[in-house]
């Protein structure tokens, strides 16, 4: 089935990054690790129809979220914005109830569900997997969130996107976990993950958080990337409302956890909890 009626929609709704993936993922002759904070480990990382029986295709759509970088700041780019995980699926329901006019059954997703979602917007034909890990889309760079709705509808496929990073080492150098190298990435060691990581830090992982000013997430390999020098803003509204770029105990200290969640409850970085972000204020002043 051709797809060009679901790209348009897509494009009304202001989403003109929109490709076609099948319903099974080509896997890795070597799967890398994976990170304990997904959801997948397995084949059902690369398979559709593990989700919704019957999967055709899936529809997948890049949501870029770049905007100009604001000083100071405390919180990774994507923890300043209103959370992805509330934007991204109103915009996904409305594509999967244009789907469902012509029939089928629809699901959407994005961030929480097992497949490798890079990998289904590299075979969406929307970008290529950089050394830095990150899916970079040819004018939107690597600051784009990805979703998809998983259709029974057999819609064609676009082809693989056959782009590669320039592999210039900006981001291994700049890592603060220095996990990136040619072999690829340590998620152990690595900034994103060490600031939403639960407990007791050893001395290792806090001297990787105090490397950069960020409480929450990591941006240096994706703000050093070349592919990300000249990237629109995002064309998407919601992005730009309610920007929170800095954190301080006392915007933190003596909240309850009720209040802590109605002031930041709708920031990705409210799921960890007060604790994480005290903790890593506490690191980053060297406490
Ligand atoms: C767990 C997780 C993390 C972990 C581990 C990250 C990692 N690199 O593994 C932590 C918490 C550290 C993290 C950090 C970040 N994350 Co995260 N994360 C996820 C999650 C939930 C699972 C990722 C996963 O399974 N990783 C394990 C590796 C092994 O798999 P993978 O990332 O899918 O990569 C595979 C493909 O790239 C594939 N591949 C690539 N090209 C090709 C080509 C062929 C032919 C083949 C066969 C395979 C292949 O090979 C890899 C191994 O299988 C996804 C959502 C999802 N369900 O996919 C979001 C996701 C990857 N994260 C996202 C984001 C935004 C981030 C951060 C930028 C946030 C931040 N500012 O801190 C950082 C980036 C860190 C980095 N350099 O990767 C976005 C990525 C957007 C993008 N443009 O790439 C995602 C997709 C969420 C979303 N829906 O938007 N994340
Ligand atoms: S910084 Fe260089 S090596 Fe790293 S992802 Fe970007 S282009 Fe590739
Ligand atoms: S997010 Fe930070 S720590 Fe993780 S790979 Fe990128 S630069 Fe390194």
């Amino acid at each position: 089935m051709n797809s060009t009626f679901i790209k348009e929609y897509a494009a009304q709704l202001g989403l003109t990054c929109t490709g076609i993936a099948p319903a099974h993922l080509p896997e890795p002759a070597i799967a890398a690790p994976v990170c304990p904070l997904a959801s997948g480990y397995g084949p059902e990382r690369y398979d559709l129809t593990g989700l919704l029986p019957g999967c055709q295709a899936a529809v997948v759509v890049l949501f870029p979220y770049s905007l100009p970088e604001v000083k100071p700041a405390n919180l990774s780019l994507y923890c300043q914005l209103p959370d992805y995980h509330l934007i991204v699926p109103a915009y996904l329901e409305k594509i999967a109830a244009r789907l469902a006019g012509l029939g089928g059954t629809q699901r959407a997703i994005a961030d929480t569900s097992p497949l490798t979602e890079r990998l289904l917007a590299v075979q969406a034909g929307l970008g290529f997997v950089g050394d830095n890990q990150c899916l970079i889309h040819p004018v939107y760079g690597s600051y784009c969130f990805i979703g998809a709705v998983l259709t029974t509808l057999p819609l064609d496929p676009d082809a693989p996107n056959q782009g590669e990073c320039l592999h210039c080492g900006a981001c291994y150098r700049h890592c603060p976990g220095a996990c990136l190298s040619k072999d690829g990435y340590v998620y152990e060691r690595c900034k994103s993950y060490v600031t939403q990581k639960k407990g007791d830090l050893s001395p290792e992982e806090c001297a990787i958080i105090r490397q950069t000013p960020l409480i929450f997430g990591c941006d240096e390999c994706q703000r050093v990337c070349p592919h990300n020098a000249a990237v629109p803003e995002t064309p998407i509204a919601e992005f730009h409302q309610s920007r929170l770029p800095f954190l301080t105990e006392a915007d933190l200290e003596g909240l309850t956890n009720k209040q802590f969640r109605s002031a930041y409850g709708t920031y990705p970085f409210a799921w960890r909890g007060k604790k994480i972000l005290l903790r890593n204020l506490d690191i980053t002043q060297g406490k």
